[in-house]
């Protein structure tokens, strides 16, 4: 059957069972908006910036499990895409961009809104295409496709020139993809398995890291398997947040420059790490020369490229993690490890990391609690970064697994707003709340817009301290409290939800908080809490740029009223 390039992509999108597309139209791309009325089952949502379009199929990505779709114009559409196509990258989540690009024969004339989009995205994208003619279109977003969701998945972009939507081919969906040079691994080699399970049956302190591999591979019941028959105690990273129930005995919390103290002081005391899914970064190892000393390291991953790249490995295994965790879970004995697990059970006691101090003015970490409390753990949370990320990340705790939707290898501030739009849209029966700094929430404020174009019901938590506030906590305990550009003011929050058509409260006061987050649930569409928090509280426990894993600075009795260089570094080793 006969088709134009843009009837070819839509119905190349709906056999690969896409629902929504997050983008916005320009010239180049305007023949593909023409065809979509012909695809009533694809659901275009409208947003304000192509950045959004790209944090939005994220986070839909993140919390559907399936491939997010965006699309965006040529030069400045698909420019505007680069921050959210590298935040995908970086997270290894599937995304398919979808670019115009100018017709072909003005290609390489710098024509109008000309921009070489595959070139920018080259080392952001896990592939990308330009396609010459409406005959490879079909077999192009197949690919795409596979390449976006298997293996490590990362984002593709598709840049298409406006002739090739109006080009007419042959249509013929392939049943599957050639791609001789891609073979990801998903078996472990037996003989690393057997290896990594004498290790763990032998050892005495093993500790599991889980990352966000075993969520993208949907290992959870393998990993408790491993770790209830083991006796093994799981710390997570920032990204592996929910893929083991944070209520479980055996779980000791994130790990890292802001983790507990006590996940920290497991890693360095474990005479066994088994790594799963996660890729030893920096922020989750600090110094990788103090990192883990006295352990034999096992690491699985998918991607041959992460092993030995940024720790030593003893024992590599490259695999799918679920397949690997099944084939690993047949070797394993089971143990009692009373000793190990009370020595943790004692240093989470001396340390105890999320221990919200008394105050009379609104802490952000007890906004974060109360949260917590009012949703019964039981909502997906988005965030910006910074300080409120990192609170949200602490102060919630998490039972299951993309409950916690976050910027971990790019650190976007203004990826929750976007993101949240796409994880409710992509779970509509899930509470979603965006918690937001008022810098993060600046950047993308206007999604306000698509949320209520969209109906889009997410409760949105500013924290709002009037800082850049990570930032500025580093200023005040690197640089002597040198605040350099992060003083930061806002619009009237509430009035500025209000013009959207968004209610709205702000926040002051302790009592407040409860009333107002039952009443942001209460109501149906989207809704807005300005929390007017101390300015300057900062996160703890806090592992600073350049120290060990366990060289942490943890909450002080009081704040000292003037630091100095010297002495603004209070670490202690634990
Ligand atoms: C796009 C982008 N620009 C700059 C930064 C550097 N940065 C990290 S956190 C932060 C401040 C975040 O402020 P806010 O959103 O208000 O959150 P808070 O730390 O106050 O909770 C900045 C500027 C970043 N991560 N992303």
């Amino acid at each position: 059957m006969k088709m134009t390039g843009g009837q070819i992509v839509c119905e190349s999108l709906l056999r690969e069972g896409v629902e929504v597309i997050f983008g916005i139209l320009g010239g180049a791309i305007l023949p593909l908006y023409d065809t979509l009325p012909q695809f009533p089952k694809l659901r275009h949502v409208l947003v304000r910036h192509e950045q959004c379009a790209a944090h939005a199929a994220d986070g839909y990505a993140r919390a559907t499990g399936r491939v997010g779709v965006c699309f965006a114009t040529s030069g400045p559409g698909a420019t505007n895409l680069v921050t959210g196509i590298a935040n995908a990258c970086l997270d290894s989540v599937p995304i398919v961009a979808i670019t115009g690009q100018v017709a072909r024969p003005f290609i390489g004339k710098d024509a109008f809104q000309e921009v070489d989009i595959t070139g920018i995205t080259l080392p952001i994208t896990k592939h990308n295409y330009l396609v010459p003619e409406a005959s490879a279109l079909a077999r192009t977003v197949k690919e795409a496709f596979y390449l976006a969701r298997t293996g490590r998945p990362g984002p593709v972009l598709v840049d298409i020139p406006r002739d090739v939507f109006i080009e007419e081919a042959e249509f013929h969906y392939p049943d599957k993809v050639d791609l001789p040079g891609y073979k990801p691994i998903l078996h472990g080699h037996p003989a690393q398995i057997k290896k990594a399970a004498k290790l763990i049956n032998e050892a005495h302190r093993p500790v599991i890291i889980a990352g966000r591999g075993v969520v993208i591979s949907g290992a959870y019941e393998k990993l408790r398997h491993l770790a209830e028959v083991a006796q093994i105690p799981v710390v997570t990273t920032l990204l592996g947040i929910g893929c083991f129930p944070e209520s479980h005995a055996l779980s000791f919390g994130m790990m890292g420059m802001h983790g507990m103290a006590y996940a920290n002081m497991a890693i360095n005391n474990a005479d066994v790490l088994i790594a799963i899914g996660m890729r030893f970064d920096d922020r989750a190892t600090a110094k990788v020369a103090g990192f883990a000393p006295n352990a034999h390291i096992i690491h699985i991953d998918i991607d041959p490229a992460e092993i030995g790249k940024n720790v030593r490995v003893d024992v590599p295994i490259v695999g799918d993690v679920k397949v690997v965790l099944e084939e690993l879970n047949k070797l394993i004995t089971p143990v009692e490890r009373i000793d190990w697990l009370h020595q943790l059970d004692d240093w989470r006691k001396e340390h105890p990391s999320t221990v919200i101090k008394d105050s009379d003015g609104l802490l952000p970490q007890f906004v974060v609690r109360k949260i917590y409390e009012v949703t019964k753990g039981e909502a997906t949370v988005v965030t910006g970064v910074g300080q409120h990320q990192m609170w949200a990340a602490q102060h919630y705790w998490y039972n299951r697994p993309n409950t916690l939707i976050s910027s971990g290898g790019l650190g976007t501030m203004g990826f929750g707003l976007p993101a949240s739009i796409g994880v409710k849209i992509g779970c509509p029966d899930a509470t979603v709340w965006c918690i937001d700094g008022d810098g993060s929430f600046q950047m993308t404020m206007h999604e306000l817009a698509t949320m209520v174009q969209e109906k889009v019901a997410v409760k949105i938590a500013i924290i709002d301290n009037g800082f850049l506030g990570m930032p500025r906590q580093w200023q005040e305990l690197l640089y002597a409290k040198r605040y350099v550009a992060s003083r930061l003011t806002g619009p009237d929050y509430v009035k500025l939800a209000e013009a959207y058509g968004i209610p709205a409260l702000k926040v002051k006061y302790k009592e407040e908080v409860m009333p107002a987050i039952e009443r942001a649930m209460a109501e149906p569409g989207p809704f807005l809490i300005d929390f007017v928090v101390e300015p300057e509280e900062n996160v703890y426990p806090m592992v600073p740029p350049g120290a060990a894993i366990t060289e942490v600075i943890e909450e002080p009795k009081a704040r000292p009223k003037v630091l100095s260089d010297s002495d603004t570094l209070k670490v202690s080793n634990i």
